[in-house]
């Protein structure tokens, strides 16, 4: 067995990995939770003897950092993320278009991010967007809406991350912007700002600090606030009753990145009932893209929350994210 050089990066600044990696290589890109990422990787290398070196960083570094090696690709697969920054990563010509034989096993809405890329990016799993709390920080009447986060109890005790590095944050500001519409949007935001005592750099930080008492509440994907509880923390989730965005976790091989072969095997694999039956290993709760995955039973189930009709595409487009990106920053990110 080959010896593990599996390389995970989560502070701040790009690892540097060779640019024309060896034949038994893979740099794969990771953008869920640490945990999950170094199964993955580890299991794809214990099966194909392919040496993986992997980052994390989440779905909009990840962006970033592709933008960055425009010229000079050094990743081989970006896997993982919310669709967004992918759809976005597709549009810009960071990744390539590929139709895996696996595609025929997939669930429709993995397939939209593969019609809706032209084949650059594709659904490897789904999870709705709304809240965690701390059982024994919140009162009753325990929060259930959007419009709940507002109230002057919750002064300084709400988290969230920052849009620009995290796909979380960004799902939440998309996804206020097609309930309320736009500018209703900024100014719910300006007000929740009123309670915001910390944005985050990572999607999942907020429900970590809310299990830990650091904050009240964490605005997160629901599969991440379950991750909490099913660890024992008195956590609490909320699918806001105004309805919820989702995301559409996806999965995109780099263009003109340095091991396109172990990069095509690592992506048909990641798409197999097996490989997809790692996250909840992992305790990541997202419901599988494969229809022959087994959904963990701790998957908060779709099929119970008021979902809207998420418009991937408009919102996954250059145009409109950096639009929105740039109106958070001048609203809200500047004036802390
Ligand atoms: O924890 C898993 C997860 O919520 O993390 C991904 C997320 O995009 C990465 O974190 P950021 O919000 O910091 O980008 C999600 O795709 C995934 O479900």
């Amino acid at each position: 067995m080959r010896k593990s050089t599996i390389i995970s990066a989560t502070i701040a600044g790009f690892i540097s990995v060779p640019a024309v990696a060896s034949a038994d290589e893979l740099v794969l890109y990771c953008s869920v939770q640490e945990e999950w990422c170094r199964l993955m990787g580890e299991s794809f290398q214990r099966e194909t003897g392919i040496n993986v070196l992997m980052t994390r960083r989440s779905s909009g570094e990840t962006f970033a950092q592709l933008m960055a090696e425009r010229d000079q690709p050094r990743g081989d697969v970006w896997w993982g993320g919310t669709g967004d920054p992918h759809l976005q990563a597709a549009e810009e010509g960071l990744t390539a278009a590929y139709e895996s034989p696996m595609m025929s096993e997939l669930q429709d809405w993995a397939l939209s991010q593969a019609e809706a890329s032209g084949n650059r990016t594709i659904g490897i799993y789904a999870g709705a967007l709304g809240y965690g709390y701390n059982r024994d920080l919140v009162d009753d009447p325990a929060p259930a809406c959007w419009a709940d986060l507002l109230e002057e109890r919750f002064a300084d005790d709400v988290q969230v991350a920052n849009p620009n590095s995290s796909g979380t944050a960004y799902t939440l500001l998309a996804t206020l912007v097609q309930i309320m519409g736009e500018d209703e949007a900024f100014e719910f935001l300006g007000q929740l700002d009123q309670n915001i005592s910390q944005y985050t750099q990572s999607g999942a930080a907020p429900i970590r600090n809310a299990a830990t008492g650091e904050t009240a509440i964490g605005i997160v994907f629901l599969h991440d606030a379950v991750a909490q509880a099913v660890q024992g923390a008195p956590i609490g989730s909320v699918a806001p009753c105004e309805g919820t965005g989702y995301e559409i976790g996806s999965m995109s091989l780099v263009e003109g990145g340095p091991n396109p072969d172990n990069a095509r095997l690592f992506y048909d694999w990641a798409l197999s009932p097996e490989a997809q039956a790692l996250g909840a290993e992992a305790n990541s709760f997202q419901v599988p893209s494969n229809v022959n995955a087994p959904v963990p039973p701790e998957s908060p189930s779709l099929d119970e929350i008021t979902l809207i009709d998420y418009d991937f595409a408009p919102y996954g487009s250059s145009e409109v994210r950096q639009h929105l990106l740039a109106r958070w920053d001048a609203e809200i990110g500047s004036q802390r």
